[in-house]
């Protein structure tokens, strides 16, 4: 089915202030002329880095939001999924990818569960079970380091991971089903470089893409390099160009929101480059 504008399904939580999740995926879909159609997961007055937040779980809502598409007759060319918020919620993205996914819906998941090393608080260890469970309708993944080492029961590494440690990974993940992984967030020894490891199937070598870090990190980065990856990759992109593309475009944002921006909690100034994104995809 072709439609005059891709549609993406994405399925994340609304974060009313502070750029993440729907609020960034939604900006960034459009801009680069992709219908996004919003499934929220939960709707917060702003994201949970601040000291305090009002939180509305929609899980109760969401099988009537899912039946009245399926009434619709939707058909998705991407659905994209971020961060979930219990056990109940990852098995009713399940069903939405059974009822959905068809053979050319692009299928890439963001197994939002953790960061530096750490779970986030809402993270238990049967979510953890699920989303390895879930991954395995994935088309793409886009774990950070620390994912990926939850997803593959990989004990973290203390120091900066050489090639062999993320090859091995990488093919740990590609048996859970997916055929594109991009590890995100690498840090280089000398703490000098952001890393991304991209890698297309158990025989690639895979390949290292290359920013400056500059020690900032923002809530909503890695949906902002996840929503552009996506975009890309609906739109024809090949894989490693559109990893690139998401990296410098991020880099950007976050040297420039380092200079302008007074509270790193009110997110990225990614406002101030979307015309690119308009202009070049
Ligand atoms: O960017 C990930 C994310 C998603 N959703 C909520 C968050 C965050 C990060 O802080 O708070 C609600």
């Amino acid at each position: 089915m072709s439609h005059v504008l891709k549609k993406v399904a994405a399925i994340h939580d609304l974060s009313g202030y502070g750029k993440c999740s729907l609020t960034m995926a939604i900006p960034v879909l459009s801009a680069m002329g992709i219908e996004c159609c919003a499934l929220p997961t939960a709707i917060l007055s702003n994201h949970t880095g601040f000291d305090h937040f009002s939180f509305f779980d929609f899980t109760p809502q969401m099988p009537a939001f899912i039946r009245e598409w399926q009434r619709l007759n939707l058909h998705f060319d991407c659905i994209y999924t971020g961060f979930l918020g219990s056990a109940e919620q990852i098995a009713l993205v399940e069903g939405f990818l059974q009822s959905f996914k068809q053979k050319d819906t692009l299928v890439l998941i963001d197994p939002v569960m953790g960061d530096n090393f750490a779970l986030y608080a809402t993270y238990t260890p049967q979510m953890c079970r699920d989303m390895r469970r879930l991954v395995h309708h994935a088309d793409i993944v886009t774990p950070n380091l620390t994912e990926a080492c939850i997803l593959t029961d990989t004990p973290f590494p203390q120091e900066s991971p050489d090639l062999p440690f993320l090859r091995k990974l990488c093919r740990d993940i590609f048996k859970q089903g997916p055929k594109k992984v991009v590890i995100t967030g690498i840090i280089n020894q000398e703490r000098s470089l952001v890393q991304n490891f991209v890698c297309q199937g158990e025989h690639d070598e895979g390949f290292m893409g290359r920013n400056h870090y500059n020690f900032k990190s923002y809530n909503g980065t890695g949906d902002l390099f996840a929503s552009i990856v996506t975009g890309c990759c609906v739109k024809g992109m090949d894989f490693v160009s559109a990893v690139q593309k998401a990296s410098d475009f991020v880099c950007k944002t976050v040297e420039y929101t380092y200079l302008h921006n007074d509270n790193d909690l009110d997110g990225i100034l990614f406002e101030v480059f979307l015309k690119e994104l308009m202009d070049n995809v």
